[in-house]
């Protein structure tokens, strides 16, 4: 199985009306969508989600933000997608996040930043077992794979 990562377009995103503009980022670069939902995440969900941050200051604006509205989840496949995946994103902070990048061309909040991406293959399995039951997954290549992630290059 290939390696995979969880993407969320998060509700700025949906709300700035940008979904295919940064969808097509990922696209762009390569990576094969495995599977993708809009859905509005449940406050219970966005807890089990962020539990990691549960004690930091900015998770109550956190969750209040990432229930906020629909967002676009999906499972991003492909070789090396999930640092790929957060290269593509840039830093956290829109401020710090080098132009070129989504959050770096998209917008300056520490908050407000787009795009949720997994930072390591153990939260990526967690994350996608929490927005995707495993069939709703597909696996496939497509004919641009042999020009944009080949797996075995030299
Ligand atoms: P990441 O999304 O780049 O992995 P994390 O540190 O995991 O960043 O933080 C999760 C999310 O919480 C961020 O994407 C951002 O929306 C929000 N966040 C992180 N740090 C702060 C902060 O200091 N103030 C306000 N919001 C923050
Ligand atoms: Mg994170």
């Amino acid at each position: 199985m290939s390696d995979k990562t969880l993407i969320i377009l998060k509700p700025d995103c949906i709300q700035r009306r940008l979904i295919g503009r940064i969808l097509q980022r990922f696209e762009d670069k390569g990576m094969t969508i495995a599977g993708m939902k809009l859905m509005q995440i449940p406050k219970g969900l966005a807890e089990e989600h962020y539990a990691p941050h549960k004690d930091k200051p900015f998770y109550p604006g956190l969750i209040e933000y990432i229930t906020s509205g629909p967002v676009v989840i999906l499972a991003v496949a492909g070789p090396g997608c999930i640092a790929i995946c957060r290269m593509l994103m840039g830093k956290t902070f829109g401020f710090e996040a080098e132009p070129g990048t989504i959050r770096g061309d998209f917008g300056a909040s520490k908050t407000f930043n787009l795009v949720h991406g997994s930072d390591s293959p153990e939260s990526a399995k967690t994350e996608i077992a929490l927005y995707f039951k495993p069939g709703e997954l597909l696996e496939y290549a497509t004919a641009a794979d042999n020009w944009t992630v080949k797996p075995n290059e030299a």
